[in-house]
């Protein structure tokens, strides 16, 4: 891929030195973790191809489209509104990386004891290896967690185009106003980036993109109740990681073609694991790409992980939008309404996500839930603690894993998880 889009990478202000190093490790942990499973669906060829593209065609693509007018909107999290971003026609793209690069030079600006998330995020950013970054037209940080957004201030200083939105902390009337004002604000930054008035046409348009894209995923979780299971918990994770760096009207329709073959395979009784493989339910912080340390560990421990209340799963992309508004006013209230129920840990009290996930757990008859906090991340951390009790009650076996991006624990953690399987089994 080097020779290929050397050029572009280099046009985009790329280390292509570092970026090839990169590329190697990626490249090397997808053929150990992806296409080492066995008897995976056709519909993941798809996916296989976006991964083996991620910084190359799709990059290209974007590049091109952005010639033609469309800007480049890149996040760090699940808050920014895409409907907003695609009714101003511009793209949006996830920025969260899940692989530690350049921690000396990111502990220059950053203190040591930072979530592994966020020093990702610098890391690619300080290591120029991250293609996205460097063709946003516009970078959005939210302040979330106090890590996010004290680090916004130092990544204010690294980048020109950073665009802080402001969120609310509690699920109070004066909250949602403040979410609402926010989104608003948004709303005018995007029209200035762009230069196209958002109007109910094209907030409509936005809408149906961005339903259309979580119902094809609702879709594939909706499948991953079948007991056996037709697709791993790591292909399934793919898919969601993938939702936020693809055309979304492409990835639906692939999203939506994996999903009849997932269909066929449940009425043959095509599995990827035996009938009665333990099944979990990840919970906790989002994984983004190329995390994949801890769903392979548990898919290579007798289990099946079931579904992922995360932001890279059912957090992200629960509830739809409603897009029955007639006006402006209305479309957007609508909007506010869909993301202020997303139950981050940032919340508080933050009750809605302990409920969620019971019913997650009963939904999907998971037989355990990890609860998976990244090292320094209080919100997650926090809520895990109070979330044991919670499950004792319930009756929902639960165990608590804290890790980072590093591959130094895994053998550890392969002992935690293979007997908690086997407690659960
Ligand atoms: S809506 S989960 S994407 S903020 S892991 S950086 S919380 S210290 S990522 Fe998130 Fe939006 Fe919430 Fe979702 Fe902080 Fe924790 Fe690090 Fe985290």
């Amino acid at each position: 891929m080097a020779s290929e889009y050397g050029g572009m990478w280099k046009s985009l202000g790329m280390d292509l030195g570092a970026h090839d190093q990169l590329l190697a490790v990626l490249g090397q942990g997808y053929t150990d973790v992806f296409l080492s499973q066995a008897n995976r669906p056709k519909g993941m060829d798809y996916f296989n191809f976006v991964m083996s593209e991620v910084h190359g065609l799709r990059i290209k693509e974007m590049l091109e489209a952005r010639e033609q007018g469309e800007k480049i909107v890149g996040s760090y999290c699940v808050f920014v509104p895409e409907e907003i971003v695609r009714a101003a026609g511009a793209t949006l793209v996830g920025l969260c990386s899940g692989a530690d690069f350049a921690m000396e030079e990111v502990e220059r600006v950053l203190p040591r004891n930072t979530c592994a998330l966020i020093k990702s995020s610098f890391g690619f950013k300080l290591g120029k290896v991250c293609p996205y970054l460097e063709s946003a037209d516009m970078i959005v940080g939210e302040n979330t967690c106090d890590g996010k957004k004290k680090s916004y201030e130092e990544l204010n200083k690294l980048v020109s185009n950073l665009y802080v939105m402001d969120l609310p902390q509690t699920k109070s009337e004066n909250a949602r106003a403040l979410l609402k004002a926010e989104f608003v604000r948004f709303a005018r930054a995007v029209e200035e980036l762009t230069g196209n008035p958002i109007t109910v046409e094209s907030l409509k348009k936005g809408i149906a993109i961005t339903n259309a894209k979580r119902q094809a995923m609702h879709r594939l979780e909706a499948l991953r109740k079948a007991d056996p299971e037709p697709i791993s918990g790591l292909d399934a994770l793919l898919a969601s990681q993938v939702s936020f760096y693809d055309a979304p009207v492409r990835f639906t329709e692939s999203v939506n073609a994996l999903c009849d073959e997932l269909e066929e395979r449940i009425k043959d009784n095509v599995a990827v694991f035996p009938e009665k493989t333990p099944r979990i339910l990840m919970s906790g912080c989002p994984m983004a790409v190329p995390n994949w340390k801890l769903p392979w560990i548990v898919e290579s421990s007798g289990a099946v992980i079931v579904g992922e209340e995360s932001c890279v799963g059912e957090r992200g992309l629960r509830n739809l939008t409603d897009d029955s508004g007639q006006d402006v006013e209305s479309l957007m209230e609508a909007i506010v309404d869909r993301y202020f129920k997303i139950d981050c840990a940032i919340f508080t009290p933050n009750e809605d996500r302990a409920d969620h996930i019971v019913q997650m757990a009963k939904d999907y008859k998971a037989d355990g839930v990890i609860q998976y906090a990244l090292n320094f991340c209080q919100p997650y951390q926090i809520e895990a603690m109070g979330l044991e009790s919670r499950m004792e009650k319930e009756g929902i076996p639960m165990l608590r894993i804290e890790t980072d991006y590093s591959p130094e624990d895994a053998e550890q953690l392969k002992t935690r998880v293979e007997a908690f399987v086997e407690m659960i089994g």
